[in-house]
């Protein structure tokens, strides 16, 4: 009797340590991220996604990068006087439990320096920074042009 109350406490604290582990990964998480396709000599890309901040703090994403691009931004665009302006997000701010949506015509991604064109049904891989978070990895889908672009006319030399 004595031996049985002494091992079932025993057994589920094995369990449980067994379970729990450290703190929680983190849960932010990048979907429904996609590029119009480019055409041939293209120097710039277009990028849209939605963030989802799962961690409970406030968060900022520090970098992005992908194996496509020289570098990538993240811009936003405004009527300035009845033209569409287009200005780099020095810090993208997602707030604790939020959702920041990139699409066209909005904030973007802008993929500088493409190494190629990207090719309708192609994927390619992005990784965001976050300074909470820490890295996350987005597998980016590229769509033909029946999706809408947006205009990027504004990056074009
Ligand atoms: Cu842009």
């Amino acid at each position: 009797m004595q031996t049985w109350l002494k091992t079932i406490p025993v057994a589920m604290l094995v369990m449980l340590s067994g379970c729990g582990g450290p703190s929680a990964p983190s849960s932010t998480e990048v979907s429904e991220a996609w590029s119009p396709e480019t055409p041939p000599g293209a120097t710039v890309g277009a990028g849209y996604m939605t963030i989802r901040n799962g961690t409970g703090t406030d968060d900022v994403v520090t970098a992005m990068e992908s194996p496509v691009a020289g570098s990538v931004e993240a811009h936003t665009m405004t009527m300035d006087d009845g033209m569409m302006r287009m200005r780099k997000v020095e810090n993208l701010e997602v707030p604790a439990g939020g959702t920041v949506v990139l699409k066209p015509g909005e904030m973007h991604l802008m993929l500088i320096d493409l190494k190629h064109p990207l090719v309708a049904g192609a994927r390619y891989p992005l990784t965001l920074t976050f300074k909470v978070a820490g890295k996350v990895q987005a597998d980016v889908e590229v769509r033909g042009s029946g999706a809408p672009t947006g205009d990027h006319s504004g990056h074009q030399p």
